[in-house]
């Protein structure tokens, strides 16, 4: 193992055309949030109403103000030569009701002067449709769980393909749609903070699906002769191993892995399309049990199912950490935990990061990449998220040895087990504003100094490091000290 382990890291280097880039997400540095025309989100409703469910009661009022300052975000990714840049669209500063009915022209010119100075840099640009901040407006209605999002979010993406397809080349509608949906589930995890766990959540999931193949089919009828990018979906998923080796506990684990992944993925990326048979059949059998009428879980018609299918050009994937898995009880009831029914938990001897959810399991990776290209007939992937928190120091040994050991595990899912892996996403670029964790935990490869109004950047060593392996693609030896 360890000759293959010296192979991989030391002769082979990324393919040629291998794509490097950093990601960030609007709501998390944009601030501004109120500025020249932006309409309200749902997370800056969560942040103001609630702000006692913010780990420092902060909000992203403000953040990196990169609505002012992304000529410095631009030149920090100049300096690292990324080959692109990530970034979100803010839904409600483009279109401030959510409707095409108000289309906010500053919005349009924000994101114009982002993209153009990102290519008079050689940037290309990546744009992600939705990272979570959902008009306001949108959410009196009821939300993600509320089949009408399906329109309204197609006509977003028609204006968005209108006035920016002629230079954005790689889309992603959606940014994981299981934790939007989960902002349906739990109250004080993530906006809207609707609690329904077991029913708003999987509704949600089933709008997002469908809203997402709207988007695609528009794209793929109405722009793509013209344009000629790329559109996909943005899915998360932890790695799940087996607790013990047994029979049980590996059952269990794919079960995990399809009531997190599957979910959303088996939809789009699978022959046969629609929800996985595992999801289907215990949530239907929980849902008898509990006195529902129907499943919990919704069912798409026959036209749905075909729409879905197919409706990616390429497999995006946030991936940061593992977990174990045993079969159990989990959740209350109902809810999608206790309808996959796997106690999950992590070693203790992994090695920790700022975030508790966060442990470095470089393996994990590797695992997840073969599950995958196995699952779904090794599409072409490009890993749009992958990072570490800190306490935000500029000399941030931690980061190093994790952008290291997870890129050396898809070096070796490239080479030895022939994935087809085309691109790799530092999560992220700045240090932002991280969700209901606030500015508590850093995940940037530039610090921001958010005490200080002008927000300076600085680099961080692994924005060097990072630059270094993006200009030999190769992965430096050794562990950072
Ligand atoms: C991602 N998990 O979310 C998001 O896309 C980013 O906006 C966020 O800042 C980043 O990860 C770091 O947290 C995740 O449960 C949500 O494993 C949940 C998980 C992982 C990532």
């Amino acid at each position: 193992m360890s000759v293959v382990k010296g192979v991989a890291d030391s002769f082979f280097a990324f393919p040629k055309d291998f794509l490097f880039g950093a990601s960030t997400a609007s709501y998390q540095i944009e601030g501004a949030w109120n500025v020249n025309g932006k309409g309200e989100s749902i997370w800056d409703r969560f942040t103001h109403t609630h702000p006692s469910w913010i780990k420092d009661s902060e909000n992203a009022d403000v953040a990196a103000d990169s609505y002012h300052l992304y000529k410095d975000d631009i030149q920090a990714l100049t300096d690292m030569k990324v080959d692109f840049y990530r970034f979100s669209i803010a839904w409600s500063r483009i279109l401030p009701k959510g409707d095409t009915s108000l289309i906010n022209k500053d919005g349009i010119n924000y994101y114009n002067n982002l993209i153009n100075e990102l290519l008079k840099h050689k940037i290309q640009p990546m744009v992600t449709m939705y990272h979570w901040d959902l008009p306001q407006p949108l959410q009196e209605l009821g939300g993600w769980p509320n089949p009408l999002l399906v329109d309204y979010f197609e006509d977003f993406a028609r204006l968005l393909y209108k006035n920016f397809g002629d230079r954005v080349k790689w889309w992603v509608t959606l940014n994981e749609g299981a934790e939007v949906a989960a902002g349906y589930s739990s109250p004080r995890h993530y906006a809207p903070g609707v609690e329904a766990p077991g029913v708003g959540d999987y509704l949600a999931a089933h709008t997002l699906l469908r809203a997402h193949a709207r988007a695609y089919w528009l794209y793929d009828s109405h722009f793509r002769r013209c344009q000629g990018g790329n559109v996909g979906i943005t899915l998360n998923s932890a790695w799940v191993e087996p607790l013990a080796d047994t029979e049980e506990d590996h059952t269990a684990s794919e079960r995990a892995l399809q009531f997190m992944l599957g979910w959303l993925a088996h939809p789009i990326f699978t022959e046969e399309g629609d929800y996985p048979l595992v999801m289907k059949e215990r949530v239907a059998h929980n849902s008898k049990a509990e006195g529902y009428s129907h499943s919990r879980l919704p069912t798409f018609t026959a036209d749905w199912i075909t729409a879905l299918r197919g409706s990616a050009d390429y497999f995006a994937l946030n991936h940061y950490s593992t977990l174990l898995a045993t079969p159990g009880d989990a959740g209350g009831v109902p809810s999608k935990d206790h309808d996959a029914g796997v106690v999950m938990s992590q070693d203790p001897s992994w090695p920790a990061s700022a975030s508790s959810w966060l442990k470095v399991v470089p393996w994990g990776m590797r695992k997840l990449l073969n599950w995958i290209a196995k699952e779904y007939g090794n599409p072409k992937l490009i890993i749009t998220e992958n990072g570490f928190s800190d306490q935000g120091q500029l000399d941030d040994v931690g980061r190093i040895n994790y952008h290291k050991s997870y890129l050396s595990e898809v070096l070796k899912a490239i080479y030895i087990d022939k994935c087809n892996i085309i691109g790799y996403t530092a999560w992220s670029l700045l240090d932002n504003f991280e969700w209901t964790r606030g500015y508590t935990e850093k995940f940037g490869l530039y610090h921001v100094d958010f005490s200080k109004p002008s927000r300076p950047r600085t680099a961080k060593s692994s924005s060097k490091v990072y630059a270094e392996i993006i200009r030999t693609r190769k992965i430096p030896q050794g562990d950072e000290q």
